[in-house]
């Protein structure tokens, strides 16, 4: 019979609990079967948490007592207060003095495990009521029994003092760009049939077909003394421990290698605001055109690239080099125009001068050169060494000079968290997020592009509930928000304090990275992505930039009627209405849909088969200008796989 079974007695004697309660099970009762109630019943808001007994040592349950812990610590703002020997209806569990010494050791390191500390501990000592009433078995009955009440309080404030590294993982489809993620926050080596890449699948097709379809990313943590804080030996942290226990996050972001999804890839590179991105060439199979739509979207976005040649063991000598040839060739393309250099820590016996020209590569406003390293995930072949660079890679974005400016906090995604709520993840791209602080967001879907108050309740860093977010952080807000505005969140809306104006319309110096005979002119809708704003917009004029008049072409043969009635070189000019690789235009573009949240400096990309471009906002224009607006026909889902108008197709 267990202990935590009624009528624990043996011949009219309370049998000592000596048994360990369980964490689930029946509780203990007075011998009349009658319960001891002393408290309130729990309430799941709030930071107050009532524990039986804390007694378990299964790892994954202590994992999620610690994230409810984290939970009450954040309903507090910071302090919470822990039960012990208290029942979630406010009954006494009657926990011995063992049991109550053992439960708080382990709330001690719970507590610690998230770097929180207990400011008191307040224990009770009681005696059954019908043993005290019992007059005549005084003697038998007299055993103690123990509650204790626990204030915990978490010190963290908020992220400011971690480096917080964004980086792509890129890379044609089966290059190992998942098992690369999967290794190095995991520490354990691939057996080169995927045993690896589990540890980023997010979808359970993906876990089947092996095949990344989405992009996701995964948090790997530096120590000080710069091991990983993933992993203590065999056991996975989780992810508020790593946040807790690091001096570096480095944000991997794993995107799809599969032709059919390069523009959730395009997305991913466009909006995760990164760093770095890593490109991975299976060095078996050499580059394909993936590989130089990828080189070619992280170079047109200026982000510094580091080539891996994944996959060396096996690979013959006389492949391995072909690889690297076909990779020198395609970064020559006039849509990417780089160098490589390879290193080789393990040849030249020289690590440290490896690590030095790889960081000084990478470390640059204008990248020339890519390092690139070959490594095998399943013998290990210089993945220590890709470790060393990442762990020492600089901050590369600065996003501490913008947290004194108004708060802009820019959607990305939306969650119904049950109990919760609607809880937006976005990035801070300037100002402070504080807990309870009320702003609005939008602008949502109608011609006014409207904003909708609201207040943010809680906030998440890495999981880890925190006090605020400043700019550079990725975070969580639970919105308060009814069920009716939550329809109204979606992905490029930004929380803001003041309402800001919703923009329709906006003109954008466009540098023409590659076209292939297009003409850019009234009546183009590409498929723009600006941050994290996704949507067709219309060209409604075209005018060359002084600088790059004579680079503007003569390849557009029958002018548009929309080119005709439409101001400006390109449009008033039919001759002038292609433009080449290198040109520079400032468009006036108008959203096709809906009016999105943009601001003057903020860059902008579009690409499709036939023409790259990119550029930066210079001018917000009012909402409608007195001419015609230039409507485009189509669907967005067409317009976005198609985005050109080919002029010899007309
Ligand atoms: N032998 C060997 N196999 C590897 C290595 N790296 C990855 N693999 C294997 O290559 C296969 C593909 O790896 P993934 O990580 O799924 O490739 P991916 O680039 O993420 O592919 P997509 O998500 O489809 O774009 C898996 O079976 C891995 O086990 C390596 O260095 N050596
Ligand atoms: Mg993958």
């Amino acid at each position: 019979m267990s202990a935590f079974e009624p009528n624990a007695s043996v011949d009219g004697k309370v049998k000592a609990i000596n048994e360990m309660p369980p964490p689930h099970g029946p509780p203990r009762t007075l011998r009349s079967g009658k319960r001891s109630k002393s408290f309130e019943a729990e309430k799941d808001e709030g930071n107050v948490e009532y524990k039986r007994a804390l007694l378990s040592d299964d790892f994954e349950r202590i994992d999620r007592l610690t994230t409810q812990l984290s939970y009450r610590l954040a309903e507090g703002n910071g302090a919470a207060q822990y039960r012990l020997g208290i029942e979630d209806d406010g009954c006494f569990s009657f926990l011995t003095l063992e049991e109550m010494e053992k439960s708080l050791l382990q709330l001690e390191l719970m507590v610690e495990s998230i770097s929180a500390v207990i400011t008191n501990v307040e224990k009770v000592a009681y005696h059954k009521e019908e043993d005290v009433q019992s007059e005549d078995s005084k003697k038998l009955f007299e055993e103690e029994y123990y509650h204790a009440c626990v204030s915990i309080e978490s010190h963290y404030d908020d992220s400011t003092s971690r480096t917080d590294i964004r980086m792509a993982v890129a890379g044609n489809v089966d290059a190992g760009k998942s098992t690369c993620i999967g290794v190095l926050k995991t520490g354990t080596l691939d057996n080169g049939r995927g045993s690896a890449r589990t540890a980023t699948m997010v979808h359970a097709h993906e876990i089947s077909t092996g095949r990344t379809s989405t992009t996701s990313s995964h948090v790997v943590g530096f120590k000080p003394d710069g091991t990983i804080s993933n992993y203590d030996g065999v056991r996975a942290n989780s992810l508020d421990q790593v946040t807790k226990n690091s001096v570096r996050l480095l944000s991997l972001i794993d995107l799809a290698g599969h032709e059919k999804y390069l523009r959730s890839m395009i997305y991913g590179v466009s909006s995760s605001l990164l760093d770095y991105c890593l490109v991975l060439v299976n060095s078996r199979s050499g580059v394909t055109h993936m590989t130089h739509h990828h080189l070619c979207i992280a170079s047109m976005l200026r982000i510094p690239i580091m080539l891996v040649f994944s996959k060396i063991d096996g690979c013959p000598d006389h492949r391995f080099n072909q690889t690297v040839e076909e990779t020198k060739e395609l970064l020559k393309s006039q849509d990417i125009r780089k160098k490589m250099t390879l290193l080789n820590p393990q040849i030249s016996g020289n690590k440290e001068a490896a690590l030095k020209t790889a960081l000084g590569f990478l470390n640059t406003e204008r990248q020339v050169v890519i390092p690139a390293i070959s490594c095998s995930f399943v013998e290990g072949t210089n993945v220590d060494f890709l470790r060393r660079i990442l762990r020492f890679l600089p901050k590369r974005r600065r996003h501490s000079s913008k947290k004194d400016l108004p708060l802009e906090f820019i959607i990305e995604r939306l969650y119904n968290v049950p109990g919760v709520g609607p809880v937006v993840l976005g990035f801070v791209n300037g100002g402070t997020v504080n807990a309870n602080r009320q702003c609005v967001f939008g602008p949502i879907q109608n011609d006014g592009g409207d904003f909708i108050k609201t207040t943010v309740k809680t906030i998440h860093y890495n999981t880890l509930p925190v006090k605020s977010v400043i700019a550079g952080n990725f975070a969580c807000l639970a919105l308060k928000l009814s069920k009716e505005q939550a329809k109204h969140v979606r992905r490029g809306q930004v929380l803001m304090e003041t309402q800001p104006k919703a923009v329709r319309r906006f003109k954008a110096r466009i540098n023409i990275i590659y076209s292939m005979h297009t003409s850019i002119r009234p009546g183009y809708t590409p498929y723009l992505h600006i941050l994290m704003v996704r949507q067709s917009a219309v060209v409604e004029k075209c005018e060359p930039v002084e600088a790059a008049m004579p680079t503007i072409t003569d390849a557009s043969p029958t002018p548009t009627p929309a080119s005709q009635d439409t101001a400006g070189a390109g449009a008033g000019n039919p001759k002038a209405a292609s433009l080449r690789p290198g040109d520079m235009s400032l468009i006036t573009f108008r959203f096709a849909y809906r009016p999105e949240f943009v601001r003057t400096g903020m860059r902008i990309m579009f690409r499709d088969g036939k023409v790259k471009g990119i550029g930066v906002i210079t001018e917000i224009l009012p909402m409608e200008d007195s001419a015609e607006p230039i409507s485009p026909t189509g669907t967005e889902e067409q317009f976005a796989q198609m985005g050109v108008h080919d002029s010899k197709s007309k």
